[in-house]
C-alpha cells in the first residue's frame, strides 16, 4: 500500500468523531482532501464546515457542504487536519501547504484537534521538515536575519503568497528540542504573523495510517 492510501485510511478514521448536526473544522493538504471527500458522504448529517484555506473551501463547496464564516460560529467540537511532522507529545510542524495561520486560528476555536497522518510523519525531534514562518512581506529580510540568530537557515518560499497576502520563510536545519518555547520566541519577532509550530496547542487525538491499519493516540 502507498503513503497516500495510509493518508486516506487515517482521514476516513476521523469520520466517526463527527457528531450529527455539528460544524466541522477542516484543515488543508492531501490527507485532508481525503477527509473532505469522506465528509461529502455524510454532508446531510452535518450543519456545515469552517475551513482553513481557499483550496479546502473550494472542495467543500463542490461537494455541497456549506462553508461558514468563523466569526459567525461559536466554538465547535472537532478540527481535523494533517501535519508535516508530529512527536509522541503531539507537538507538530505544520504549514507545508502555506495555510498555517488560518489552520492555527481554526484549531484555536475547536474543542478538539484530530490530527490525521500517514506513518511517515512521526518523528522523535521536530525540525527535519523546514519550519514555515508566515511574515508580513516588508518584514521578510528582517525576520530572516532574526531567524539566523536562532541557528536556522531561512529560505524565502519564492512565488508563494498566502491566503492572507503574506510571504513564507522556511527555516531549515533546526533541531527543535523545546517546541513550546521556540513557538513563542518566533511569534514574538516583529513582522511574524505566526509560525508552523503547533506545540502550545498540539493535537488531542492522532490517527496514524500505516501497514497495520489505523493507530489511535490519545
Ligand atoms: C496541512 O497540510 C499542513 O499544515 C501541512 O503542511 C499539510 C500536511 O500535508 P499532507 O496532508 O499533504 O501530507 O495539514
Amino acid at each position: 500500500m502507498s503513503q497516500d492510501q495510509f493518508k486516506k485510511m487515517a482521514a476516513e478514521a476521523a469520520i466517526p468523531f463527527i457528531e450529527p448536526g455539528s460544524i466541522v473544522g477542516v484543515g488543508t493538504g492531501s490527507t485532508v482532501t481525503h477527509f473532505i471527500n469522506a465528509l461529502g458522504d455524510i454532508r446531510h448529517d452535518i450543519q456545515g464546515a469552517v475551513s482553513s484555506s481557499e483550496a479546502s473551501t473550494k472542495q467543500l463547496k463542490s461537494l455541497g457542504i456549506e462553508v461558514m464564516d468563523l466569526n459567525s460560529v461559536g466554538s465547535f467540537d472537532v478540527y481535523v487536519d494533517g501535519a508535516d511532522e508530529i512527536t509522541a507529545h503531539k507537538h507538530m510542524i505544520k504549514g507545508g501547504g502555506a495555510a498555517l495561520t488560518r489552520e492555527k486560528i481554526v484549531a484555536a476555536v475547536a474543542r478538539q484537534f484530530i490530527c490525521i497522518i500517514d506513518d511517515s510523519k512521526q518523528v522523535d525531534v521536530l525540525g527535519r521538515f523546514p519550519l514555515p514562518v508566515e511574515v508580513i512581506p516588508m518584514a521578510r529580510s528582517y525576520v530572516a536575519r532574526e531567524l539566523v540568530k536562532l541557528g536556522g537557515d531561512p529560505q524565502w518560499r519564492q512565488g508563494v503568497v498566502t491566503d492572507n497576502g503574506n510571504h513564507i520563510i522556511d527555516v531549515h536545519n533546526l533541531k527543535i528540542l523545546n517546541p513550546v518555547e521556540l513557538e513563542t520566541h518566533i511569534n514574538n519577532i516583529v513582522g511574524v504573523v505566526t509560525n508552523g509550530l503547533f506545540a502550545q496547542r498540539g493535537a488531542d487525538i492522532v490517527l496514524i495510517g500505516g501497514a497495520n491499519g489505523v493507530q489511535t493516540i490519545k
